[in-house]
């Protein structure tokens, strides 16, 4: 079968996309390993899931009678309730019929005679596409625990980013859980309430600030309905594509003490992100960086009763919000029940998986079930998992051996007619993503709509702009405390994994307008080519 693009994932990315260019015209078919929609929504049920940006924001912008019929309950949305939405909108825009669910792409070569993908996947089948648009997530490649011993635990065990869809009762058992990022974050004090004991192994700690979810505020929502297309402008104009963080453009080093207290304790009191925005130089100056890790040492010493474990939870190591920022309910008054332990396993490392339980340097410990909360191959890897083949069979696992290197996270020299969605090298990661997930759909669906009117066949990202762009990734990173971290942004949580900041730091709205300059200059930085190697005009579909 001959398609002008194959999309691979069916997420928030691969259905915008689907709904998108067959709009515009284009023969389309997405493939997706699950048997759904929903992409992060689909695979993370884990107890506790939710956004932890305000579900307003954290929706699509790209149909206003989709915005005017769907109703958010919460302020942050759960998962169940987010899953409902990517299914209404599969749903809505009859988006089934094009995807092919279950099925997951194997591997997709550039054959550069016939100026097509073709893509395999696992059912053995082949497609040709003269486009291939990876949206496969940054979050998608989950990390598979490799603990020795593993295979010889005779409880149960679950993995927080493949949790089963008739979810898990934890009454009455004995459960160990290892990580403490986000996912572990949210499902912590969700499953303290249900077991009978949970015993948490940290490694390494993570600063976390309160939600204060609940029930949406009827005036949160008559504003957004009022003044919605403002909303939406600022968004698309902000940092990070979401406005809670409510950016403060004062020095936290400008204020006296007091005054600073007072700006942390207010956005604390407002919860969510709006303490990243406290002041202009949190993640640029250390020392403007220490006030916000003293401000939420104290925080944890003020809630948890224990000073040892609020010492074991206090992040000492990395500066305040160079590892993704938790956005929690109750994570750290969860320590004050007594049927929760945290375990230092920095100090204490976790040396094998039991047939009863696991071992540490220090000790065993016996548990009827396993929680892995361990992470993703983050950005790279769910792209790397496919065998990607450019020009002359070039793989981009080779390419890529060192980090990953990409004209604007949109293209890769040497991989013509291959987009990514939110890849390595744009904002991506660092912002609300469905806002960079749609300027990267409607960029992508420009350049092939501005193709076929001028009957030209072939994009590829040229090498020089690619090296500039990445110089330019690689210097914004460095003008920040980012690259302290052992982050999963630095891909520090992967063994062997090149250390490398991935994402582009420089903000979503002046990332947009270099977007929209490109496209403007005629794809400066682009190659553009080959009447004879033109889009053939599609028929629409129905
Ligand atoms: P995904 O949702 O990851 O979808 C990609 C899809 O591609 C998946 O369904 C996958 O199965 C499929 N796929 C991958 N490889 C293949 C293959 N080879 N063949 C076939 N199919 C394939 N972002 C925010 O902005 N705000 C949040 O609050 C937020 N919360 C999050 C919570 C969790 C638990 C996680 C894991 C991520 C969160 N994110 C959040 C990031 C989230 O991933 C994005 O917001 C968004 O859902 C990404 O959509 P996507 O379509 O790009 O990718
Ligand atoms: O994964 P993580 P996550 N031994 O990598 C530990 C998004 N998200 O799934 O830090 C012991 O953050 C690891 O320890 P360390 C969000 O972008 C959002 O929780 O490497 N421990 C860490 O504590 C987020 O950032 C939400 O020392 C091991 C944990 O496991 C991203 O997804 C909710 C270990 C992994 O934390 C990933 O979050 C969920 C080992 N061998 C996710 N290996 C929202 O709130 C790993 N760890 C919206």
């Amino acid at each position: 079968m001959d398609l002008d693009v194959v999309v691979v994932g069916a997420g928030f990315a691969g259905m915008y996309l689907l709904h998108k260019l067959r709009g515009l015209g284009f023969s389309v078919r997405v493939y997706e390993t699950g048997d759904g929609v929903g992409g992060t929504w689909y695979w993370n049920r884990y107890p506790g899931a939710r956004v932890d940006i305000e579900s307003q924001e954290y929706s699509y912008s790209f149909s206003d009678e989709l915005e005017d019929e769907w109703q958010w309950s919460e302020r942050y949305a759960t998962q169940p309730e987010l899953l409902r939405y990517a299914n209404h909108v599969a749903d809505r825009f009859d988006l089934r019929r094009d995807i092919r669910f279950e099925t997951r792409v194997t591997a997709a070569r550039y054959d550069e005679a016939a100026n097509r993908w073709t893509v395999t996947t696992d059912r053995g089948d082949t497609v040709s596409a003269r486009f291939c648009v990876m949206a496969t997530g940054c979050l998608s490649a989950i990390k598979e625990p490799d603990f020795p011993g593993r295979e010889s635990f005779r409880g149960r065990t679950y993995q927080t980013s493949r949790w089963p869809p008739g979810g898990v009762d934890f009454t009455g058992l004995t459960v160990g859980l290892i990580g403490t990022g986000s996912s572990a974050i949210q499902s912590i004090p969700v499953i303290a309430e249900q077991a009978a004991h949970l015993t948490i192994f940290q490694r390494t700690p993570n600063f976390s600030v309160p939600a204060h979810n609940g029930p949406l505020d009827p005036d949160a929502i008559a504003a957004w309905k009022a003044d919605r297309p403002e909303y939406r402008r600022r968004q698309r104009a902000s940092q990070g594509g979401f406005l809670t963080s409510d950016p403060n453009p004062l020095s936290a080093l400008e204020v006296d003490e007091a005054t600073r207290r007072r700006v942390f304790e207010e956005r604390w009191a407002r919860g969510g992100f709006a303490i990243g925005g406290a002041f202009s130089d949190l993640v640029t100056s250390p020392e403007a960086n220490a006030t916000a890790t003293a401000f939420v040492a104290d925080k944890i010493r003020e809630i948890v009763e224990d000073p040892r474990t609020a010492d074991i939870l206090t992040p000492k190591t990395y500066p305040f919000g160079t590892k993704r920022l938790c956005v929690d309910t109750a994570y750290y008054a969860t320590f004050n029940r007594p049927n929760v332990t945290l375990v230092d396993a920095a100090a204490t490392p976790i040396e094998a998986i039991t047939p009863t339980g696991l071992r540490t340097s220090e000790r065993a410990f016996d548990f009827d079930v396993i929680v892995y909360a361990i992470g993703f191959d983050a950005m790279t890897g769910p792209l790397l998992r496919i065998d990607v083949r450019g020009r002359g069979g070039l793989a981009l696992r080779d390419l890529w051996a060192e980090g990953p290197k990409s004209y604007l996270g949109l293209m890769i020299a040497g991989f013509p007619n291959l987009f990514t969605v939110t890849g390595p090298s744009s904002p991506s990661v660092l912002s609300n993503m469905i806002v960079s997930i749609e300027q990267h759909v409607d960029w992508i669906s420009d350049c092939l709509s501005h193709m076929r009117d001028r009957r030209l066949g072939v994009i590829e990202a040229a090498a020089p702009a690619q090296e500039a762009w990445v110089a330019h990734v690689n210097e914004s990173a460095a003008a920040t405390l980012f690259p302290q971290a052992n982050s999963w942004y630095m891909g520090a949580n992967i063994p062997g994994k090149p250390r490398v900041f991935m994402p582009y730091i420089g903000g979503v709205g002046p990332y947009r307008e270099k977007c929209d300059d490109v496209a403007a200059k005629g794809y400066e930085g682009f190659v553009l080519s080959d009447a004879s190697r033109q889009i053939e005009r599609p028929t629409p579909s129905q």
